[in-house]
């Protein structure tokens, strides 16, 4: 697979309007997830925000150490990941009783608002894990929560820098034997305490979210993978008690749980495009190609991908995916004439591409080994056959597939994690290698059935 070029990106034609992306006109309501930070300089806000988001913290600062620099009203946003934007407050140090007037305010103001992508959608309160008799709440900290509560803002305790608490525990070897365990029984009991206060304000009955968080050289990557997942299952969950799919815009910020990019391509899939796949009506009338870009862009939004190159909206990477269904393709129209026989040649198939004019992509030279039966049938109009529409439902399982084992193969990355050239190629090299050992097979084309294979494929029934 070969760099796209500039040039040729440029070249690029829309999808056509007639085809408008499903998973925009959900977000267009509300495109981006807003968080309110909360937490003492040096807890850990912006390591967080770095893993969770994957972006770069030079370029998105959460008012790294300026003391009483943070306008908790600023958006900070970053144009690598467009889903989400952070405000940032300092924390409650004893005496800030301005910060804690201008917190307050904020909130009632914004949750005031009708439009709900104004509104802040959950806050994340960071503390450091007490150690040793440390405190945990400062005094305007049960404000926060106070305001959270009657606001009914989604708040989510962060207890940060787990791994000092072990270390603590490390250090007083060989008397403690089990580090790890006592370190877990004092987090456990700082959270109960945190608890009392909570059950003292809320009246729900339900506990407050809590995570524990460590993100540092000494910390198992793995570990921290792990405490992240739990952080974006709990943002999710709480967010179930607001009105609207909050959850939409977090599953597509959030840059650490693949099964909720898959939830969520699923979710906005069977909404329209995935529907009906063999008597589509969206479909009709319009060229094969246009039909699974249309696909293809509006799963690769959910993704949400850190793709500089624009490696997976390039033709090379289309032409790749078409590649994996193409024996399907070639099989089933060696028995339909159904695809006119006016076009018998090359000459007739080039003279049907262009007479899509500029309107369709124009796949690479390497796409040639598609084959002229492949090229036809993408460049025709679509139709409302049975196995035009396993063509697509295979397609939207392959590229389901491709993008979940792109996304597992970079998180284990530095972030921010950036798509390159090799991990495409290798996960799609590791998607065919796959499908040889065990192929598809033939995949019932409703939204059942595709997301029976997906789930089945990734074995998320098991989880
Ligand atoms: N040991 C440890 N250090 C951390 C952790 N999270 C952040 N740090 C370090 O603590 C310092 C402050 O972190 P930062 O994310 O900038 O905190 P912020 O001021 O709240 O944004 C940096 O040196 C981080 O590398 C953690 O979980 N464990
Ligand atoms: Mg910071």
């Amino acid at each position: 697979m070969p760099l796209p070029q500039v040039e040729q990106q440029l070249l690029i034609p829309p999808i056509p309007a007639s085809l408008p992306s499903q998973v925009d006109q959900t977000l267009d309501s509300c495109p981006r997830f807003r968080i309110l930070l909360v937490g003492n300089s040096g807890v850990g806000k912006s390591s967080l925000v770095r893993h969770m988001f994957n972006v770069d913290p030079e370029k998105i600062d959460v008012a790294d150490g300026r003391a009483g620099d943070a306008d908790i009203e600023h958006e900070y946003e970053s144009s690598d990941n467009p889903r989400f934007v952070l405000h940032d407050s300092k924390g409650f140090e004893a005496g800030s009783a301005t910060n804690w007037d201008k917190v307050e305010r904020f909130l009632r103001r914004c949750q005031a608002y009708p439009d709900l992508s104004r509104r802040v959608h959950a806050i994340w309160f960071c503390l450091l894990t007490p150690r040793q008799g440390a405190r945990l709440l400062e005094a305007g900290d049960e404000q926060l929560l106070k305001v959270a509560i009657e606001l009914k803002i989604p708040i989510i305790g962060i207890l940060t820098k787990y791994d000092l608490l072990i270390n603590q525990f490390l250090r007083k070897k060989p008397k403690v034997d089990n580090p790890e365990e006592a370190a877990s029984k004092s987090f456990d009991s700082s959270v109960e305490k945190l608890q009392r206060v909570w059950r003292e304000l809320s009246s729900a009955g339900s506990p407050m979210a809590c995570v524990r968080m460590s993100i540092s050289d000494n910390t198992d990557r793995k570990a921290t993978r792990e405490m992240l997942t739990i952080l974006t299952n709990v943002t999710r969950a709480e967010l179930r008690h607001v009105e609207g799919e909050l959850w939409i815009p977090w599953a597509a910020a959030q840059q650490i749980n693949a099964r909720q990019k898959v939830e969520l391509s699923i979710h906005e899939g069977v909404k329209k495009y995935w529907k009906d796949l063999g008597q589509s009506v969206v479909f009709k009338d319009q060229t094969v190609i246009d039909c699974l870009r249309r696909i293809h862009e509006d799963i690769l939004t959910v993704w949400n991908f850190r793709d500089p190159h624009r490696i997976l909206v390039s033709p090379e990477f289309f032409s790749q995916m078409i590649g994996l269904v193409a024996p399907l393709i070639d099989d089933q129209a060696k028995q339909t004439s159904s695809l006119g026989d006016k076009i018998s040649n090359m000459k007739d198939l080039i003279e049907l591409i262009t007479g899509v004019g500029g309107t369709a992509l124009a796949l690479p030279l390497s796409a040639v080994t598609l084959g002229f039966v492949v090229l036809k049938f993408i460049y025709s109009k679509y139709q409302r056959y049975d196995w035009a529409a396993r063509v697509l439902a295979t397609y939207i399982v392959n590229l389901v597939l491709v993008l979940h084992e792109i996304f597992m193969n970079i998180l284990p990355s530095d972030p921010p994690r950036s798509l390159s050239l090799s991990i495409a190629a290798d996960a799609l090299a590791s998607l065919k290698s796959d499908l040889r050992t065990k192929p598809l097979g033939n995949i019932s084309p409703t939204p059942e059935g595709i997301t029976q294979v997906i789930k089945a494929r990734l074995r998320f029934q098991d989880q």
